[in-house]
C-alpha cells in the first residue's frame, strides 16, 4: 500500500460453495520502505518531493551525500516549512562533528536558515513524513563541498588529497588539529612534494585554530622536508593551497602529529636582569619539554647571553630534535623570530 487508508470491499452472490469458509487478513501499520537517493555532485540543491508544495504523504525520504574523501560537506537549509508542530514530522540532517564523532541535528516547524558542515565526504538527509497528523513538510537547501578535515585524537596524520598521488589543482583546503588545554602539538612532515612553481603552491601553518593566529612558520613550499613543526597551545590551524597546474611528481604531503602535556608553566620574567634555564639543567631536560618564557624589562631593550648551550643538533638548514627560538617581542609569529 501507499497510503495510511485502504478501502476493503468484500461481496458475494447467491451461490455459495460448500468449501469456502471465506478469509481472515491480519491488519498492521507498518512505516513504508524509504526512498532513497544517492548524490556525489561537489555542490547542488535537494527538495522535498513536489516543493514548494507541502509533502504529504507517508514515505519518508533519504538523500546520502557521498563525495571524496578529502571533502567536507556544508549544508544550507534555505526553507523548512511543516503544517503542525509534530515532533514526529522533522528533516534529519546526520553528519560528523569537528572531533570526528556522527551526530545528528533536525529542524522541524517553521526553523529555517540552518547551516550544517560535516567534517567528514558524507551527510545523510532524512525526511521523516507523518501524514496522519499533518498536512505536510517542504524544505529546499543545498549542499557544497569544501576540502578541509578536523583532528581531536592524540595523534594521526594528515596528507594532501589523492596522496600519494599528485595533488589535484586549485585547491584550498583547511586541517583543524584541536586538543585539549595544557597540550601542545608537535608536527613533523614525513613527505613533501609540492611543485617548483615559486610557491604558488603552498602549506601554511597558523599557531592556533584559525587563519587569524600567526603564522608558525614562512609559507612552505617546493620538495626539502619542512622542520618539525610545534604548537604553543592546543591547537594548529593548516592551509594548502594549489594553483592551476600540478606536476604528477607532486605527490603532496604527509605529516602526522601527536600532542604533549606541556612539561613547565609559561613563566613570565620582569626583573631588571636574571635567569633562565632549561628544567633540570645542567642535567638534561626531558622528552617533549615546552616550556615558554616571557621577559619584560621595566626600562631599555632586553639582551640575552647565553652561557652555555647544548640544545638539538642543526642540519644545513634546520633544527632536529630539539631548539630554542627567541621572538622579538612577546607574540609568537615567523615575522618575528630573532634567532632559532
Ligand atoms: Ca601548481
Amino acid at each position: 500500500m501507499s497510503q495510511h487508508n485502504v478501502l476493503f470491499h468484500f461481496h458475494s452472490d447467491d451461490t455459495i460453495d460448500s468449501t469456502s469458509q471465506g478469509f481472515y487478513v491480519r491488519v498492521s501499520g507498518v512505516e513504508p520502505v524509504p526512498v532513497e537517493q544517492n548524490l556525489n555532485a561537489s555542490s547542488g540543491l535537494v527538495t522535498s518531493p513536489g516543493y514548494p508544495a507541502l509533502y504529504a504523504n507517508e514515505t519518508d525520504y533519504k538523500w546520502n551525500i557521498v563525495l571524496l574523501p578529502y571533502q567536507s560537506v556544508t549544508l544550507n537549509v534555505s526553507h523548512y516549512k511543516s503544517s503542525v508542530c509534530s515532533g514526529y514530522e522533522r528533516l534529519l540532517v546526520y553528519y560528523t562533528d569537528h572531533r570526528g564523532s556522527s551526530t545528528y541535528t533536525y529542524l522541524y516547524c517553521g526553523r529555517t536558515g540552518a547551516v550544517v558542515v560535516s567534517y567528514s565526504n558524507r551527510m545523510q538527509l532524512w525526511l521523516q513524513a507523518v501524514s496522519e497528523v499533518s498536512n505536510g513538510q517542504a524544505f529546499q537547501a543545498m549542499w557544497k563541498t569544501e576540502c578541509r578535515r578536523s583532528f581531536s585524537g592524540a595523534s594521526g596524520t594528515i596528507m594532501s588529497p589523492d596522496s600519494p598521488n599528485a595533488y589535484p589543482t586549485n585547491l584550498d583546503c583547511s586541517y583543524l588539529i584541536t586538543r585539549d588545554t595544557g597540550y601542545y602539538i608537535n608536527l613533523t612532515f614525513t613527505s613533501f612534494a609540492l611543485d617548483s612553481d615559486l610557491c604558488n603552491d603552498y602549506v601554511q601553518i597558523f599557531d592556533g585554530s584559525s587563519n587569524s593566529f600567526p603564522l608558525l612558520t614562512s609559507p612552505l613550499c617546493g620538495s626539502s622536508l619542512p622542520p618539525v613543526l610545534l604548537s604553543t597551545s592546543n591547537s594548529l590551524w593548516i592551509e594548502f593551497h594549489s594553483d592551476g597546474t600540478t606536476d604528477p611528481s607532486s605527490t603532496g604531503f604527509v605529516a602526522t602529529y601527536t600532542s604533549h602535556i606541556k612539561e613547565c608553566k609559561s613563566t613570565t620574567l620582569t626583573s631588571i636582569n636574571g635567569f633562565l634555564a632549561s628544567p633540570g639543567y645542567p642535567v638534561q631536560y626531558a622528552q617533549f619539554t615546552y616550556c615558554v618564557w616571557t621577559i619584560t624589562v621595566p626600562f631599555g631593550i632586553v639582551e640575552l647571553t647565553f652561557q652555555d648551550f647544548a640544545v638539538g643538533q642543526k642540519s644545513t638548514y634546520d633544527c632536529y630534535g630539539a631548539q630554542v627560538r627567541v621572538y622579538d617581542g612577546e607574540n609568537v609569529d615567523a615575522s618575528t623570530v630573532i634567532e632559532t
